[in-house]
């Protein structure tokens, strides 16, 4: 009864004291909902502008804060291209990789494959596939898949395909705050690539998203391309055309993207006054809030069925990872948890007797007593005894 009033006051001195928050996990954009990137291909060349040529859904989930390790699920929607295009993610300059796994649809999902960064790239960079072609294969002789709307085009279309990509942090972790970072100094990189020759490559970033040292910086400044790179990273005025028009979008929602060959600004008709303002103005033009926002016609309404994981026995899906199915009570968000086997929590003397038992919640509300005759014993096999006198408390060292 001594150690359940213990709790008790626990609870009470978390309510009347202010504690310091555990570090909470960090979503983008919110737990459990989609962005969305949308490419170009033709750069240095506008091509045909219509922003189709691979649509990726993601949401980034980073655990605690500085972060430990992340998850990034991603959903290739759709392929309109001809290009035999890859996808991969860099990561902010200094992050030290402890180990990495990709998950998706074809390799299982549960089980997932080791990967590693892509060797001699800087900074660190993952390559999540190859070829875009390969994994959204051309349905019924189609030349793209799920870029025209089913309706008018009902062979072209196919489930999406998914992929996420575990990183474990070591050495200095990066904060949450780094990894979303837009800029100067930009966070998670996301970016599609073609031309692979003798190591290098056509890189094609996000407005003002620098590449990696694979980029082939020979297009740079050709055809419609306006970007200027000196000054180094974060701020070079990458991926732009001479009036701030951008080959990759990145939208904190869902998109509803341009039919194939419809110009992305034919389809969203704020969608150049955005871009050409550094995004002052017209902030909302995906959205539509309004008439005169979009042209309906042009776009492709109808939303792709997606294909997610799915799990093995002993595996539970989470967040769009396949885990192990253990339970933890941290799972439950507790405001306080003792766990009697857990040595590495329990402070005894040579006689076994406990002067402190820490709370394993992340709040610090640690019990202690310090008069001998009132400490409870400690055993391997049974934990922590109380003899019926024996009680702690949280006076001395909680938070
Ligand atoms: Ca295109
Ligand atoms: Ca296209």
């Amino acid at each position: 009864m001594r150690n359940i009033r213990a709790l008790l006051f626990v609870a009470l001195l978390a309510v009347a004291v202010p504690c310091t928050a555990v570090a909470a996990d960090t979503y983008f954009p919110t737990a459990g909902t989609y962005g969305t990137l949308a490419y170009e291909d033709k750069w240095p060349g506008k091509g045909d502008y219509d922003m189709n040529d691979m649509v990726v859904e993601y949401n980034i989930h980073l655990v605690n804060d500085p972060v430990t390790s992340m998850d990034i699920v991603t959903r290739v929607e759709a392929r309109g291209a001809s290009y035999h295009i890859g996808f991969a993610i860099s990561l902010p300059a200094g992050v030290t990789v402890g180990s990495a796994t990709l998950l998706s649809t074809s390799t299982a999902c549960a089980s997932g494959v080791s990967i590693s960064p892509e060797p001699g790239v800087t900074p660190v960079s993952f390559k999540l596939f190859d070829d875009a072609f390969a994994l959204l294969p051309s349905p019924n002789g189609c030349h793209f898949v799920n870029t025209d709307d089913p309706t008018s085009n009902p062979l072209c279309v196919g489930t999406s395909k998914e992929f996420t990509l575990h990183v474990v942090f070591s050495g200095t972790l990066p904060t949450s705050a780094a990894l979303l970072s837009v800029g100067p100094t930009v966070g998670i990189n996301p970016f599609i690539f073609k031309d692979v020759n003798a190591g290098k490559r056509t890189e094609i970033h996000l407005a003002n998203y620098p590449p990696t040292s694979a980029m082939d910086h020979s297009l740079f400044g050709t055809f419609d391309d306006a970007t200027t790179t000196s000054g180094g990273v974060g701020t070079g005025n990458w991926f732009k055309t001479a009036n701030g028009l951008p080959w990759a979008l990145d939208i904190s929602s869902s998109f509803v993207w341009p039919k194939e060959t419809k110009p992305v600004n034919t389809a969203y008709l704020h969608f150049v006054a955005w871009a050409t303002s550094a995004g002052t103005s017209f902030a909302d033009w995906y959205s539509n809030v309004a008439g005169g926002y979009r042209d309906t016609n042009v776009l492709r309404t109808t939303a792709v069925t997606d294909e997610v994981c799915s799990c093995l026995s002993g595996y539970a899906l989470i967040n769009g990872v396949c885990v192990a199915a253990a339970f933890s009570p941290l799972d439950l968000a507790p405001m306080a948890w003792y766990d009697g086997k857990d040595i590495g929590t329990i402070i005894k003397d040579g006689s076994s007797y406990v002067s402190q038992w820490n709370d394993k919640s992340g709040y610090n509300h640690n019990l202690a007593q310090t008069t001998g005759t009132y400490q409870p014993l400690f055993s391997a096999t049974d934990g922590i005894f109380f003899d019926g006198t024996d009680y702690m408390d949280a006076t001395s060292t909680s938070c």
